[in-house]
C-alpha cells in the first residue's frame, strides 16, 4: 500500500559543501531546521561513500529531532542504510521504476527535470515530486543544463498535478517571481548555506513568505 510522507511546502533546503565553505554541515543544517524548514536534502558530490554515510546518519538524527523530512541525493544505498524518507535522483540515474522496486512504496522519490517531456515522464513513472529548474543561473550545480527560466515553471504549474520544487538561483530578491507563478515549494541552496547568518536569513524568508509553515 502507498502510504508516503507528504512533501512539505515552503523552503526545501539542500546541503552544499561548496556554498558552506568552512561551515560545519551539521551546524548550518541545525540553523535551517531551527528556523522552521521542514525538508532537508543531503547532497554531496565529492566525498566517498563512508564519509557520506556518516554525515547522512547524523543528518537523519537531526532531521528526526525537528520532525523534518530527510532526502538523500543520488545514493539509494545510503538512503536505505540511514532510513532516510526518500531519495532525489537525476536524469542519468537508475530508472524511477527500478528505484521504486528497491525503495518500496513508502519512500519518496524526487527527480530533477529540465523540460516538459522529462516532467511528464517522471510523473508517469511514479515520481512523488519533481525538481523544476534551473530557473535562474546557478553556480551550485556544476553539470546542470542551461537555465529553463520561468517559462518551464509556468508550464509545470499549469499542466501537471505532481508536487514540484522550483530550483536554481533562487534568492531572496527573486523569490516573489517564483511564488507569483504559484510554486509552493522552493529549493534554496547557496542563499541559505552560503549566508553569514543562515538562521537569520532562513527565519526571515519563512516569516515574510511562508508565515503559515
Ligand atoms: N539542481 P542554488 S539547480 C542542486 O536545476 C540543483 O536541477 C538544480 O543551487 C536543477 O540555490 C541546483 O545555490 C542548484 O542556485 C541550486
Amino acid at each position: 500500500m502507498r502510504n508516503r510522507i507528504i512533501i512539505p511546502e515552503g523552503i526545501y533546503a539542500i546541503t552544499d559543501s561548496k556554498s558552506g565553505k568552512n561551515k560545519n554541515i551539521l551546524d548550518y543544517s541545525r540553523e535551517i531546521l531551527e528556523a522552521g524548514v521542514k525538508i532537508l536534502q543531503y547532497r554531496e558530490k565529492k566525498k566517498n561513500t563512508k564519509e557520506k554515510y556518516q554525515e547522512a546518519l547524523l543528518l537523519r538524527k537531526l532531521t528526526r529531532e525537528f520532525g523534518a523530512v530527510f532526502i538523500v541525493n543520488d545514493d539509494i544505498s545510503i538512503a536505505l542504510a540511514v532510513e532516510a524518507d526518500g531519495v532525489h535522483i537525476g536524469q542519468d540515474d537508475l530508472p524511477i521504476e527500478e528505484v521504486r522496486k528497491i525503495l518500496g512504496e513508502r519512500k519518496i522519490i524526487g527527480v530533477s527535470t529540465h523540460s516538459p517531456e522529462q516532467a511528464k515522464k517522471a510523473a508517469d513513472s511514479g515520481a512523488d515530486y519533481i525538481g523544476v529548474g534551473p530557473i535562474f543561473d546557478t553556480e551550485t550545480k556544476e553539470d546542470v543544463c542551461s537555465t529553463v527560466g520561468l517559462e518551464y515553471l509556468e508550464y509545470v504549474e499549469k499542466n501537471l498535478s505532481i508536487p514540484y520544487v522550483a530550483i536554481g538561483g533562487i534568492k531572496t530578491h527573486n523569490l516573489n517571481e517564483i511564488l507569483n507563478v504559484g510554486a509552493k515549494r522552493i529549493a534554496m541552496v547557496s542563499e541559505l548555506v552560503g549566508a553569514k547568518d543562515t538562521y537569520a536569513i532562513t527565519k526571515d524568508i519563512i516569516s515574510s513568505h511562508f508565515p503559515l509553515n
